[in-house]
């Protein structure tokens, strides 16, 4: 989640390591916060089997994490052996470059507080349920790992060049609000999505927005908002799409989208692949 930073962060940033990441502390969790957690996985759960792409469906399934917060070190036993991926505790919303170092070092940085009980439709920061449900499933699928490594491993040069912006929004309209093309019709794969009881039906149901096939240029001069459902989602066929659009060095791109403008979020350009709108 890429949460605006405009306001004061919420999480306790006094105990954190250097690399920005703190412990669990799971024992300080309460009853109320387990509940809640119990109440947001329900919600999200009845959803799942007929918004979310396979891969999600069968790796939250596994991840057998419905009856209570989850220990980031329980899960690690799992994860490191299957993607080679760790996940770590931190405050909340880190710095790019700090965000970029943990993903290129296959680290996903994962936020420790749970949201309160009046924020159960809607939280503007990531919190451990957005994080944890949203984003660590797919952690376990090995392409989808390896696209998220080269996604961090292209930030740490787009921050070099000054080409951040660009990165944040192919992170928006992929990990973030990415829809999968499957034969039933498009499935959420995108953590923002995925984890909201309201965006979820909306994005795969809804004849309003516009859903775009993958075209990273394109998606790299679209703006987003980022506190109202998505005007427009795109779609992929499969996660090696992903994959491979950032096998290229981004330099060029960076360059030749320097010259080019923004596009609205709700617009669509002559040269969109456009899905049918849901009947
Ligand atoms: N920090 N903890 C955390 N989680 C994010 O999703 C995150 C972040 N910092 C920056 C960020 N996302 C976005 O700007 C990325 O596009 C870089
Ligand atoms: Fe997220």
């Amino acid at each position: 989640m890429t949460g605006d930073t405009a306001h004061a962060p919420r999480g306790d940033y006094s105990r954190m390591r250097p690399d920005y990441t703190v412990e669990q502390e799971w024992s300080d969790y309460t009853a109320a916060e387990h509940d809640l957690w119990r109440r947001l996985y329900a919600r999200q759960a009845a959803l799942v089997p007929k918004y979310a792409c396979r891969e999600f469906i069968d790796s939250l399934a596994a991840l057998d994490s419905a009856a209570a917060i989850p220990r980031l070190e329980a899960v690690n036993a799992r994860l490191r052996k299957a993607t080679r991926w760790v996940l770590v505790g931190v405050p909340g919303l880190l710095p790019d470059l700090d965000f970029f170092e943990h993903l290129a070092n296959r680290r996903f940085p994962v936020t420790v507080w749970l949201r309160k009980p009046e924020e159960f439709d809607y939280i503007v920061e990531p919190d451990v349920f957005h994080d944890f449900f949203g984003h660590v499933p797919l952690l376990f699928d090995p392409v989808f790992a390896d696209y998220l490594e080269a996604y961090g491993r292209g930030g740490l040069k787009a921050h070099a060049l000054g080409a951040i912006e660009m990165l944040a929004r192919l992170y928006w309209y992929t990990v973030e609000f990415g829809l999968i093309d499957t034969p039933a019709g498009p499935r959420a794969y995108g953590a923002g999505i995925l984890s909201s009881g309201g965006e979820l039906p909306y994005c795969i149901e809804s004849g309003e927005p516009n859903r775009i096939g993958f075209d990273l240029l394109r998606i790299m001069r679209t703006r987003y908002k980022i506190d109202t459902f998505q005007e427009t989602y795109f779609f992929i066929r499969e996660f090696r799409e992903l994959f491979e659009a950032t096998a290229p060095d981004f330099a060029p791109y960076y360059a030749k989208l320097r010259g080019a403008g923004l596009i609205a979020p709700g617009e669509t350009l002559a040269g969109d692949r456009l899905a049918v709108a849901p009947r």
